[in-house]
């Protein structure tokens, strides 16, 4: 049979509802699982492809992390375990809109745009997260790769940045690791047991952590990779998925955006606990203090932790490689001035999204990048690598550089440089924390967060909002920032901006200043003023509360 006849048999089972318009968004396709068959078979289609045209094995990764349990979604995982390029993402939306008659066309034309051979083997990853839609969709996923004779491996549960591991270790004939999950967890396990030694005296509520799973994929992956930790690490898991619902009133988009604790875990003042999102690829960190009250440790604060270590360990180890820090927008104001000013790190801003931070932090020695939401993750160039590496063999090399070289060298080993991922994240910090002896407390103390609030407007259609310089400013329509450098301007230590959301069909407006209630009202403003001139719809934006 030819291949496309095949290919027309196989999504006649997986039709696509006539007329239904998707996206490839800022992290794939995401909406109510309901609609997402017929994208899952053609996203495993495009992965043939993808994995014919690079020559390489390709993942799939069926989640919509933090979104509601009734939504699902799907990225593509490109060979080095990036996510898939800007080229492809236009293939995929164009590939998922084609009516079900023209589909072989759609597909023809990407073959031909991208001269593609046919004839070239074809590996797929396949992961999904523990929503109940995930199963059918991956299923949907494995025949698109299989009606283009390709071969789909299916992993199964997978946390996201699991999956982009996987294929990362795949590509590179394992210099990277192992491909399955035991070798991530031996990978891991041991570089933090390695760091954990340079922490000798560390206490049993030094070694106590408590970990919000969110009800999701990441808590079943943290009770596996526990034995591997031989008791360095002792996590008490909550919202593990045993009785409550994904992401519902927890997780870390919850306790990001809420600005307060989840439900299912009641915290003492001090102790010190993380949320991890519903594909854990995002974490936070927060305590209560003896007063009652909640602290944040977001991306920016870890970004900090993170970049301040490495450089310590960099002028020890006597390497001079440019440690720079890749934000968003979203970054507190508070820890670019830190960064910048005390630190003396170069901070850069992009856009919105883990491509773009990935594709900024790539540009320097070390590159740590990492969204308030708490995504993130730190790179290492090649040659970075290489002279850390060197250092660690030179017979001519000091104690003391030697001993920061090997630092900086199970520190590469514990992190996931392909992507953000919760579990490495929250092994990397509880190590810093430990080499340098710091209480969660004495880590929030470095500085002081800007009180900010983020809030959302519902508009007719959102595109009318476009914007420049890593979105801190909106170009249309015209008059909004006007409007919002004026109501800026009425507060002390404030900033504003407005841009249209990739995931969500609404307008993201983010506000910090000097106190909580001046960033309430300022949010509150600029929501107005997004509703009035970019076509707000249904009721005019309430204040937060
Ligand atoms: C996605 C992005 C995340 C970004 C968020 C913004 C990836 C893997 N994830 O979750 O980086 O912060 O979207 O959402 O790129 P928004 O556009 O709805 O504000
Ligand atoms: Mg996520």
């Amino acid at each position: 049979m030819d291949q496309f006849e095949k290919v027309s048999q196989c999504s006649a089972l997986h039709p696509k509802p006539a007329g239904l318009v998707l996206q490839y968004g800022t992290s794939g396709f995401r909406t109510n699982a309901k609609e997402l068959d017929h994208i899952m078979f053609r996203m495993g289609l495009l992965a043939a492809l993808r994995s014919m045209k690079t020559e390489s094995t390709i993942g799939v990764m069926v989640t919509a992390s933090h979104n509601p349990e009734e939504d699902n979604g799907v990225k593509l995982i490109d060979p080095m375990g990036e996510m898939v390029t800007p080229e492809w993402e236009e293939h995929a939306t164009r590939l998922a809109n084609a009516e079900q008659e023209a589909l072989v066309m759609a597909l023809n034309d990407i073959i031909k745009m991208e001269a593609i051979n046919l004839s070239q083997d074809v590996t797929v990853f396949i992961g999904k997260d523990t929503r109940p839609s995930s199963k059918a969709l991956s299923q949907a996923v494995l025949d698109g790769v299989s009606s283009l004779g390709g071969h789909g491996y299916d992993y199964g549960l997978l946390t996201t940045p699991q999956l982009h591991f996987m294929v990362c270790c795949k590509n590179t004939q394992y210099r990277y690791g192992t491909a399955t999950e035991e070798g991530y967890y031996k990978k891991l396990s041991q570089a933090f047991i390695q760091l954990t030694k340079h922490a000798p005296n560390r206490t049993d509520d030094q070694k106590h952590l408590l970990v919000d799973g969110a009800n999701g994929i990441g808590a079943l992956k943290m009770r596996e990779m526990e034995p591997f930790l031989q008791k360095e690490l002792q996590v008490s898991l909550h919202n593990d998925g045993s009785h409550g619902k994904l992401n519902f009133l927890c997780g870390a988009d919850y306790v990001k955006v809420q600005q307060k604790p989840p439900e299912g875990i009641a915290l003492n003042a001090g102790e010190r606990c993380c949320s991890f999102d519903g594909d854990a690829d995002r974490i936070v960190y927060y305590f209560i203090d003896s007063a009652g009250q909640f602290h944040l440790l977001d991306g920016d604060k870890i970004a900090t932790l993170i970049s301040t270590y490495l450089k310590q360990l960099l002028t020890q180890a006597g390497l001079d490689l440019q440690v720079a820090v890749v934000q968003t927008a979203y970054g507190n104001g508070s820890s670019t001035r830190y960064l910048e000013e005390t630190m003396k790190v170069t901070v850069r801003c992009v856009k919105t999204g883990v491509k773009h931070l990935h594709r900024a932090a790539q540009e320097f020695d070390i590159g740590v990048y990492f969204e308030a939401n708490g995504h993130g993750t730190v790179l290492f160039s090649k040659g970075a690598e290489e002279r850390i590496q060197q250092l660690t063999v030179d017979p001519n090399t000091n104690d003391e550089k030697k001993s920061a070289a090997v630092l900086l060298e199970n520190t590469i080993n514990l992190i996931n440089q392909t992507v953000g991922d919760a579990i490495s994240d929250m092994l990397l910090i509880e190590a810093v924390l430990a080499i340098q002896g710091l209480t969660v407390q004495q880590w929030d103390a470095i500085y002081t967060d800007l009180p900010n609030r983020q809030l959302k407007v519902k508009v007719a259609d959102r595109c009318v909002i476009d914007t420049t310089d890593a979105e801190r400013r909106a170009v249309s329509p015209t008059g909004l920032q006007d409007a919002i450098d004026m109501l800026v301007k009425k507060y002390q230590k404030s900033r504003a901006f407005v841009r249209p959301s990739g995931t969500e069909d609404v307008v993201r407006v983010y506000a910090e200043a000097d106190t909580q209630e001046s960033a309430d009202a300022l949010a509150h403003e600029v929501s107005i003023a997004v509703y009035k001139l970019a076509g707000g719809v249904g009721e005019e934006p309430k204040q937060f509360h």
